[in-house]
């Protein structure tokens, strides 16, 4: 994709309600740390519109960037930090829940994870939430320029097994360092732009899934 334009639309705080999106979601969701506003900017080829640190809990917000007019990509608060409270924890993980069962455009999910270590319990949780709203995640396995290339497909099955995820799982490593994977994750966006990848068999058993829409229409926020 030729990225014409890209930019910060919405901030959403722990109290904010969601924005009504008419255009396709596709969201980040990972630790703090893991590279998601990194990830952002790699895939946007800009430096800083994503704001990144190396003291892990920058984005604390649910942030929504336009791209092109055609899609948002939504860069999700970054989970397991140690250093905020147990309650401000629980109002970023209520947050996401919220964000992953209220969006009605929500294409995919990217959860990402760090290529050199296994998946934590927060990963592991996380993965589960997206799974529980009808998504099939597609794993990004971030920083690999820490590590050898030989090493790669070792910590890729590695971090599927550990979040036991099925057969056919999407997993693509990346570097914001060097933008390796860029390609691949761009390629896959255009799938599922062009392909809804969520769960069939998940949603159609969910039967709050018009009910949902309804809440939404009738102008009800949580
Ligand atoms: N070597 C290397 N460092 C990276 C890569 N991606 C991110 N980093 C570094 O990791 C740190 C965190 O990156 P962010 O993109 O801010 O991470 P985040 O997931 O948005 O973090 P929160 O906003 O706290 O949730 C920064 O110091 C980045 O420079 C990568 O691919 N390779
Ligand atoms: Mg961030």
């Amino acid at each position: 994709m030729v990225i014409k334009s890209a930019e910060l639309e919405t901030v959403c705080g722990i109290t904010s309600s969601l924005p009504r999106n008419e255009l396709p979601e596709i969201a980040f969701a990972g630790r703090s740390n893991v590279g998601k506003s990194s990830l952002l900017n790699g895939l946007l080829n800009r430096k800083s519109l994503a704001r990144t640190s190396a003291t892990p809990g920058k984005t604390q917000t649910i942030n929504y960037y336009k791209i092109n007019n055609e899609l948002y990509f939504v860069d999700l608060p970054g989970y397991g930090y140690a250093k905020v409270s147990q309650s401000t924890r629980e109002k970023w993980g209520k947050m996401i829940e919220k964000y992953l069962k209220k969006s009605p455009t929500l294409k995919a999910v990217f959860l990402l994870t760090d290529i050199r270590h296994e998946p934590g319990e927060h990963d592991k949780q996380m993965y589960e939430w997206i799974v529980a709203n009808g998504f099939r995640p597609v794993i990004i396995a971030t920083k690999s320029d820490k590590i050898s290339k030989g090493q790669i497909k070792q910590q890729t099955s590695k971090i599927l097994k550990t979040l036991k995820c099925p057969q056919g799982t999407v997993i693509l490593p990346f570097s914001a360092l060097n933008k390796a994977g860029r390609d691949e994750i761009w390629a896959e966006i255009g799938k599922i732009l062009g392909d809804d990848n969520r769960d069939k068999e998940i949603t159609e058993e969910n039967t709050n899934g018009p009910e949902k829409k309804d809440k939404r229409e009738n102008g009800e926020t949580e």
